[in-house]
């Protein structure tokens, strides 16, 4: 009943557009958005059914999708046929992706093309360029403080820049990520000046208050992301003469996805942004696309069902384009965001696994991979279809977002043991090795969270101050040690730019004031090409570091049993500081592989009987794919060096 009404609803929608010349063009878009109308119809009701505007904005979001589609160049609908045929092309190992500014990079965007060899010399092929649509001059949060969302900001050049970029990239089987922040806009942004102006319409974009009611509600039960520099949730503005809810930044005014007016104009951009060529979009802060009086404001139900009629909406226009979702939650409320009481992916097809990452940090500061273990084991199996960014560094600090009960689980007392890494990573505990700031202090809740490069973090800085070879061995073992383990853990492995050849924590943003009350600009560098060139030479520290990864790249691509077929099991080998899984490829022609990794600083033996027991290996004898030697068995035992890793093979399958 209900599908036929939504068909004569589509045909009334589509008999009222203007679109007739291009009818003929259309008929795969036709046959995609009958399979999606359902679906898309009843999202659009539940969400907004009930608003003045609706009707008129679900004509809009039809010819939205059917613009977008008609401006879609042949070859990317071309690589949407491709990719529809085959829906889970991105699960496949091969993939490697590293995340980069393209001005401390390559200076701007005309300066890319002649930087991809680098990358590709190290394995990468999929690209992140971080946010680079125009911001206001001055404070812009490294670009996620948008002023409009359609124009590249002249820093990094123009649209045609990144055309050519795109087009690069795709010539060289290389897939391009490109940011949209659904969230919010910055306050300079035409609708925020409209709304500033007296514009009711755009006001009615955002949420605006007259007095501090409503705002005092809101507070009482919602955190603050940016407790030092942008406390409470809630600015003052003498222009607007109303509170705005500003989550993040003053100067970010939170979009109110409750008006359909603001979600067809965001569809309509995310479409763009793919019609020039973005092979996945990172969707930022979609935890918070949802408000609601009396809760946190995160995580609630129609942020999903935004992201579902995103998604849905997408499929029709570009079905090649992937989501990720950017959502620094716990596991629990991760997992929901590939798509809820889904049986495959139906919302973001990635998603950022930070839990992996700040539990690999707790491994680096006890140790041992207690923690690790326990976290992981309550990570919840993904959807089919969905897959992680694995990483174990990005633009943001590292926040310490495992649970209470893991803690405890652990053996830890929570509030002690954050504060113990706290004081780990920014250099108060005493003879720790890692030099960070802290981020994010929050007085009223004792939280903070972490910033620094992952080589400063591992101690790279503090050993070369001292010229300490085995510091500095150390060190460069825990950065490849680190790296290990998100090249094989299943899912999408995420480097970071500069951390492939040791970059250091950058203290130079100190000197502007646009980010000097921001410590996250400690780890945004700019690559010195000199230190990148030293790569080539032997036995230096960017040729150790660099080297190993990209020997550590290529054999992950040629594994099969690292693609993400969610066959994934920790493997408990009674040794505290080894962290242990098995991956068994979907197809029994393909060996199984046995990740080993050792968090602690000395040897460390392996327990055969536990590997055996696990149905790791058959025989006795295990080969290391890394090294390709046998490991040395002495007695029931095999030894792992201090902070080192073995991704174990049984011979007899090899
Ligand atoms: C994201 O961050 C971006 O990655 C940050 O760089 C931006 O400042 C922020 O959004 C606002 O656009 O929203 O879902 O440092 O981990 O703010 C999580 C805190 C986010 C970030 C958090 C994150």
């Amino acid at each position: 009943m209900y599908e036929q009404f939504s068909h004569a609803v589509l045909n009334e929608i589509l008999d009222g557009l203007d679109l007739d010349g291009e009818l003929h063009e259309l008929r795969p878009f036709l046959t995609r958005l009958g399979a999606n109308f359902y679906g898309i119809h009843a999202l659009f009701d539940t969400l907004y059914g009930e608003h003045p505007g609706a009707e008129d904005c679900r004509v809009r979001l039809v010819d939205t999708m059917a613009r977008a589609y008609l401006a879609r160049a042949p070859e990317l609908r071309g690589l949407d046929l491709v990719r529809e045929r085959d829906p889970d092309w991105f699960l496949s190992q091969t993939w490697v992706a590293m995340a980069l500014y393209t001005d401390g990079f390559a200076g701007d965007l005309a300066g890319m093309p002649e930087r991809l060899p680098y990358l590709q010399d190290l394995g990468v092929d999929i690209v992140h360029l971080m946010p680079m649509l125009q911001c206001p001059p001055g404070a812009s949060d490294g670009g996620y403080a948008v002023s409009d969302f359609r124009a590249i900001d002249e820093r990094f050049g123009t649209l045609d820049d990144l055309h050519e970029v795109a087009a690069e990239l795709r010539k060289r089987d290389m897939l391009l990520v490109l940011d949209v922040v659904l969230n919010h806009t910055s306050r300079e942004h035409e609708w925020a000046r409209a709304a500033r102006e007296g514009s009711e319409r755009h006001r009615a974009f955002y949420f605006t208050y007259p007095n501090r009611e409503i705002p005092d509600a809101y507070e009482e039960t919602m955190p603050e992301v940016f407790p030092e520099v942008a406390p409470g949730n809630f600015t003052w503005d003498d222009e607007l003469d109303r509170w705005v809810m500003t989550v993040f930044h003053g100067y970010q005014w939170d979009l109110d996805y409750s008006n359909p007016e603001v979600f067809v104009e965001m569809l309509d951009i995310v479409l763009t942004w793919a019609n020039h060529g973005a092979d996945i979009l990172r969707l930022d802060a979609v935890a918070f696309l949802w408000k609601k009086i009396g809760t946190r404001c995160q995580n609630e139900r129609e942020a999903h069902l935004i992201l579902q009629l995103m998604k849905d909406c997408c499929q029709v226009s570009a079905p090649g384009v992937l989501f990720i979702a950017e959502a620094i939650v716990a596991p629990v409320e991760v997992i929901r965001y590939f798509g809820e009481d889904a049986v495959v992916a139906k919302e973001c097809e990635i998603a950022y696994n930070a839990t992996l990452m700040a539990l690999l940090w707790d491994g680096v500061a006890t140790r041992n991979a207690r923690l690790l273990r326990a976290g992981l084991t309550n990570l919840p199996d993904k959807l089919p279809g969905a897959t992680w960014l694995n990483y174990v560094r990005c633009h943001d600090d590292i926040g310490l977002g495992f649970s209470d009960a893991d803690a405890h689980a652990a053996g830890y007392d929570p509030t002690a043991h954050r504060s113990f890494l706290i004081n780990y990573f920014t250099g108060v505990f005493e003879g720790t090795p890692a030099r960070g700031e802290p981020f994010g202090r929050n007085d009223k809740t004792g939280d903070a969270r972490i910033s620094g490069s992952l080589a400063s973090l591992a101690g790279l800085e503090s050993a070369l101050e001292s010229e300490d070879p085995e510091r500095i061995d150390d060190a460069i073992r825990t950065i490849v040690l680190l790296h290990s383990i998100i090249l094989s853990f299943g899912g999408i492995p995420l480097l970071y730019y500069g951390d492939e050849i040791g970059t250091l924590n950058d203290v130079s943003y100190l000197q502007d004031i646009g980010k000097a009350n921001d410590s996250r600009w400690l780890h945004r560098p700019t690559i010195d090409w000199a230190k990148a060139e030293r790569r080539h030479e032997r036995d230096t520290i960017e040729a150790r570091i660099f080297q190993q990864l990209k020997h550590l790249i290529a054999i992950r691509k040629r594994t099969p049993a690292f693609a993400d077929d969610n066959d994934r099991t920790l493997v408990d080998v009674d040794n505290e500081h080894l962290f242990v899984y098995l991956r068994v490829p979907n197809q029994r022609a393909h060996a199984p592989v046995c990740v080993v990794a050792n968090f602690d600083t000395d040897p460390q033996p392996l327990d055969h009987g536990a590997l055996a027991r696990a149905g790791v290996h058959e025989r006795r004898e295990l080969t290391d794919l890394v090294t390709g030697e046998s490991l040395s068995v002495e007695g029931n035992h095999l030894w792992l060096p201090g902070r080192s890793f073995a991704w174990l093979v049984d011979r007899a399958r090899r």
